[in-house]
């Protein structure tokens, strides 16, 4: 079974990670979801890390808010991929969290997607499993199909709305 992690710096970035676990699930992906920091617990995000893949992960999500260190550290420890979710948990709304996972310097990316973005953080995660697990390619291109078919319908309805 394709196997990945989602670690997230507190338990306060939990709610705005549900899309990544259910997402996962969706595709039948086994999730261990662990709260790490980089700063409070910076020992247990090295260890995590460093063994990451020997523990069976294909790649690792990171979510954290404020001054997001979380994936650049285990990025620094894992040659797996590693995807960055920036959580709007600060009074910048998330820029600073953006911003401290998006700017890696070069050598040691960290994958980041949008702030709060955590179903595209899922769907990435599924598409790097896909190189190793080839079945996860035809439940990818299934859900394209359902995301054409409700932009199909919405642009039905909206030419309901105006009598077309
Ligand atoms: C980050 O600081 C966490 O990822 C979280 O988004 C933010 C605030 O953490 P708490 O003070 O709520 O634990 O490290």
């Amino acid at each position: 079974m394709p196997k990945a992690a989602l670690v997230m710096g507190s338990i306060s970035d939990f709610d705005a990670l549900r899309g990544c676990i259910d997402t996962c699930e969706e595709f039948g992906v086994e999730l261990d979801v662990r709260v790490i920091s980089a700063h409070r617990t910076p020992d247990a995000a090295a260890a995590f890390a460093k063994g990451a893949r020997a523990n069976g992960y294909g790649a690792i999500i990171c979510a954290a808010g404020k001054a997001a260190h979380l994936g650049g550290v285990m990025a620094a420890y894992t040659t797996l991929p590693v995807i960055g979710i920036p959580v709007k948990s600060s009074a910048l709304d998330g820029m600073d969290a953006l911003l401290s996972m998006v700017q890696m310097p070069p050598g040691i990316p960290v994958a980041t997607v949008a702030i709060d973005g955590a179903v595209n953080a899922a769907l990435l995660c599924v598409q790097i499993l896909a190189g190793a697990h080839p079945e996860l390619v035809e439940k990818l291109e299934r859900h394209r199909e359902k995301l054409a078919a409700s932009v199909e319908k919405a642009d039905r309805q909206v030419a309901e709305k105006l009598g077309k």
